[in-house]
């Protein structure tokens, strides 16, 4: 059965056109810096945000009427699945990224959720078959079941700890047999509310306990995804330990884990925890821990995640800029973790959604391009730090100097220059390699 009856094939029209189901900027084939947009975005739908959500809020229940809604759960999990792949066909886009109790219901027993689960993977792998479209990465959901009230991996409860390791143990075999290219770690509550309650030392060591049986589990059943921790530093706890991509990576490095993962950085988690995109993702790049991206925004003036769709052109061309000098995000893609707001409810808007988050990253992306080939931030960073290059700071760099051999060359060298950061003409050459892309 057809969900988006109404809605053909999306196709790239270019800068021109003014239908608004096509793409602008978004030219799957076209080839930036020697590699196609395809290649460089490996973009991938959030099942969650775009087939099991309906745009409920803490104030009302949900405003989308949805083709596969249904009374029945797995008829609703199974008629789920059937629309994500005619989307995933009609958009082009090639992969998709879950939670387990996005796609199929839980049962009364864990053994019965795992049965549920088995169905729809059974169905999802068909269809995968079929069509072609890839798992960029899964995931278990070990926060919204009231059991996780008090966390997963760092609950005080040892039983509900249990449970999440079996949880996690399924959700990587479902990983395995989808052949997830990665595999994500959201602390959904692994955080605290107050610290008059809470053993924090031992909640982490729990934590660097539960991550160590995924990667010993994953290795024993030849899982290869790449595995990723997506950090954020609040919502919904007060305090998330992964908070961010640097204390992230000195969680990782503590517990003898960085080998094992890399980030999924979101851009609204960013944000929440005070920095840009591009600052989270180049601490990860200069760490070698970037992973993949969660793209969004959120709205600077809410304190919370909104997940829109991102449609900030600035953002996403600092955004793929990082990412080109990263050399690229690897296994990972872009997964649009991003939800129409709730007054656009009408199928098209998921379209549409997509559609404006696929041609702000291209443009972006092209964009990104430019100021890589014509060396433009480069030129001004090379001439900024030029004082590295030789005399006293080649000496620094290459670890010879002292505090005696600095105090010999600052004594005798009383006239220091400094030179203008020049931020404002670089915004405006930055605004003119935006709009000419
Ligand atoms: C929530 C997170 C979540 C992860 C996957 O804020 O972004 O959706 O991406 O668990
Ligand atoms: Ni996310
Ligand atoms: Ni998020």
């Amino acid at each position: 059965m057809a969900y988006f009856q109404n809605i053909g094939k999306i196709a790239y029209e270019g800068k021109g056109s003014d239908n608004p189901l096509a793409f602008k900027h978004y030219n799957p084939k076209e080839v930036v810096l020697g590699k196609t947009m395809e290649e460089h975005l490996r973009f991938a739908v959030a099942y969650w945000h775009t087939f099991t959500g309906a745009g409920s809020d803490p104030f009302g229940v949900g405003t989308a009427v949805r083709g596969w809604d249904s009374a029945n759960e797995m008829d609703q999990a199974k008629a789920r699945v059937e629309a994500n792949f005619e989307f995933l066909n009609k958009i082009g886009i090639p992969y998709f990224c879950f939670h387990d109790r996005d796609i199929a219901p839980e049962g009364a027993t864990l053994a019965e959720t795992n049965k549920n689960l088995d169905v729809i993977v059974d169905l999802m792998e068909e269809n995968m078959k079929a069509s072609g479209a890839k798992l960029l990465w899964n995931t278990a959901n070990m926060f919204t079941n009231p059991r996780f009230v008090h966390g997963a991996g760092t609950t005080s409860n040892a039983d509900v700890f249990a449970y999440a390791g079996a949880q996690l143990k399924k959700s990587l075999e479902v990983g395995k047999r989808l052949g997830a290219e990665n595999y994500v770690f959201w602390g959904g509550r692994e955080g605290y509310e107050t610290l008059l309650n809470t053993d924090m030392a031992l909640e982490l060591d729990n934590l660097a306990r539960l991550l160590h049986m995924a990667v010993a589990y994953s290795k024993e059943i030849g899982f290869g995804a790449q595995f990723l921790i997506e950090p954020k530093p609040k919502e919904p706890t007060k305090h998330q330990y992964d908070f961010d991509a640097a204390t992230t990576i000195a969680f990782l490095q503590k517990y003898d884990l960085k080998e094992y993962f890399k980030l999924n950085l979101e851009a609204n988690h960013a944000t929440l925890a005070g920095h840009t995109f591009e600052h989270e993702i180049r601490v990860a790049a200069i760490n070698g821990m970037l992973g993949s991206l969660d793209a969004n925004q959120g709205d600077l003036l809410l304190g919370w995640d909104t997940d829109e769709f991102p449609t900030d052109l600035y953002s996403t061309t600092l955004t793929m800029y990082e990412v080109l000098k990263a050399g690229g995000i690897g296994k990972g893609g872009v997964n649009f973790d991003a939800k129409v707001r709730r007054g656009s409810f009408e199928d098209v808007d998921l379209f549409l959604a997509h559609i404006a988050g696929m041609d702000t990253y291209a443009w972006g992306l092209k964009a990104a391009a430019k100021l890589i080939e014509e060396k433009i931030i480069d030129n001004i960073v090379d001439n900024r730090y030029r004082s590295f290059k030789d005399g006293i700071g080649a000496e620094i760099v290459a670890g010879r100097a002292t505090l005696q051999s600095l105090e010999q060359y600052a004594m005798q060298n009383n006239a220091i220059k400094n030179e203008s950061g020049r931020l404002e003409r670089i915004k405006l050459v930055l605004n003119e390699v935006i709009y000419s892309v």
